[in-house]
């Protein structure tokens, strides 16, 4: 056998070629890998020239590289962010210190699970949108899609480095049980709830982006913060190609809600569904549904998981370093509003143990900040209609709000009271069959489907019209 490539085959920048260990353990796992694409990854089209983005080098121009491929044979790698060297722990318990190369033995267990975890999501979402590609509204979009699914499967790929680097035997068992879980499925479903359900019309997928991703961004940010350095630098990297999932998102959300408001000024009794396309008001329901599951990925408001991880120094607050003068979070507390019989209160929690709550409040601001453009948008065409996000403790599953009901501004309401408004806040089966009429493949080049307005650019500098997908 001749010598394999790897920089060619794995572009990476941990020095595959010389690490016999771990070509040996990826070298085992790969063909699971492509196995699990070719039968969880994008339902058709694995055989078509895609217009990609390739990362091959950790640089700017690196990891901006385009080139028609083929899914299956696109060069997933292995990039951390440059190293600093003279780096040290900068928040929690261990301040001071040098950053570490290794796991500490006492965290092994813990950073196993966030890494885990983090890890489990990216194939999810490439699980929960195999089926979007049959039914794309423009060759742009379809090749959005595939940049996003390869680029989440990239993401996997940079966690099990870190379990097959660091990890020894139980990090290749845990990246072998990552390629065996399958979003929604009863017996093995993934570990987050969002990662389960369902995203198969394009309005669930731009929700998704918009949403889902953002806690991939908030997450990401905070472990780039970590005191275990290969983590931090892989999530750096990371979070450059995290920036289009979320303009993705933002955008097609934004599209859809500027066509929609179009349709309603041109339809004579004001129905965007009389015109084809989808409602402000049933946009406004999936925005709903999936923010509140999206704010169940920031986990309990009040944890003592998330004070070990900060305590511990594997965790940050978003932009730990540069927003914040005091790095302990001891001695300080964060009040929450609590409904009890009925009545909001307020009561304090230790800020160690608020930290998911922390990262939560920056999460919402950052959406804010998308629905206050998108209603300007609406605004201009002219029509009197504002989208909102719910309140946080709207349709809750996880931590303090789960077990009790709320109504979009989160005043504490009764069981009943919110099943009567289940219909009216919430996405509803009908809603769900009306989207999906609506989702018929627009695949011809320069051509939109009626419920989406096209984009202001293209993608590196190419025209909307260009062939982003090779269909012949
Ligand atoms: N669903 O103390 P608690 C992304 C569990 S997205 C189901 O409240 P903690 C991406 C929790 O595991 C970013 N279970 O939570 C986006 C715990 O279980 P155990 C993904 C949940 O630990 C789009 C129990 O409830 N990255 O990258 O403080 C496309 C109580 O735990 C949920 C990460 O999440 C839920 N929503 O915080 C592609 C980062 N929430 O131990 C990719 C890594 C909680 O009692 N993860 N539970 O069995 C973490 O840092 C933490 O695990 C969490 C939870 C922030 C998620
Ligand atoms: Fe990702
Ligand atoms: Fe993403």
């Amino acid at each position: 056998m001749g010598a394999i490539d790897y920089q060619t085959l794995i572009p990476n920048n941990v020095n595959l070629a010389d690490d016999r260990r771990l070509q040996r353990a990826l070298g085992r796992w790969q063909p699971n890998y492509l196995e699990w694409w070719n039968e969880m990854g994008p339902d058709g089209f694995q055989t078509k020239d895609i217009y990609l983005r390739t990362a091959i080098s950790a640089d700017r121009q690196g990891w901006a590289h385009f080139d028609y491929v083929r899914m299956p044979e696109y060069r997933w790698g292995i990039f951390l962010a440059e190293p600093d060297p003279n780096r040290k722990i900068h928040f929690g318990d261990h301040m001071g210190q040098d950053v570490w190369q290794t796991v500490p033995g006492e965290y092994r267990n813990v950073l196993r699970r966030v890494i885990v975890t983090q890890g489990d999501t990216e194939p999810a979402s490439v699980e929960q949108q195999r089926q979007l590609g049959n039914t794309a509204p423009s060759l742009y979009d379809l090749r959005n899609l595939f940049q996003v699914n390869v680029e989440e499967g990239r993401h996997l790929w940079a966690m099990v480095y870190l379990l097959h680097s660091y990890f020894g035997r139980e990090g290749r068992d845990e990246a072998e049980e990552l390629l065996c879980r399958r979003s929604g499925d009863e017996d093995k479903p993934r570990i987050l709830d969002a990662f389960n359900q369902p995203c198969d019309d394009w309005l669930s997928f731009f929700c998704f982006t918009m949403f889902a991703d953002r806690d991939g961004k908030y997450q990401l940010a905070s472990l780039a913060e970590s005191a275990f350095d290969p983590l931090a630098r892989t999530c750096r990297f990371m979070l450059t190609e995290e920036a289009h999932h979320l303009f993705v998102g933002d955008k097609g959300m934004e599209r859809i809600i500027r066509r929609s408001a179009e349709l309603t000024r041109l339809d004579p009794n004001g129905e965007a569904r009389n015109q084809g396309g989808i409602d402000l008001p049933t946009i406004q329901r999936f925005i709903n549904f999936w923010f509140s599951y999206c704010l169940d990925l920031f986990g309990s408001e009040i944890s003592t998981n998330a004070a070990d991880y900060f305590g511990h120094s594997l965790k940050g607050r978003f932009q730990e370093a540069r927003r914040y003068d005091e790095h302990t979070a001891l001695n300080q507390f964060k009040t929450f509003t609590v409904a009890s019989a009925g009545k909001l209160t307020t009561e304090e929690a230790p800020l160690r143990n608020a930290m998911n709550e922390v990262l939560r409040d920056d999460y919402i601001s950052d959406c804010q900040t998308a629905v206050r453009r998108w209603n300007k948008a609406i605004k201009k065409i002219g029509v009197d209609f504002e989208m909102a996000l719910p309140n946080r403790r709207f349709h809750r599953r996880q931590g303090l709000y789960a077990e009790q009901n709320f109504d979009l501004e989160g005043n504490p309401i009764t069981e009943a009271e919110f099943e009567a408004n289940r219909d009216v806040w919430l996405r509803t089966d009908a809603d769900l069959a009306y989207v999906r009429t609506l989702m018929k493949p627009c695949h011809e080049k320069g051509k939109i489907a009626n419920w989406i307005a096209p984009p202001r650019n293209g993608v590196d500098g190419k025209p909307f019209e260009f062939e982003y997908v090779r269909l012949v």
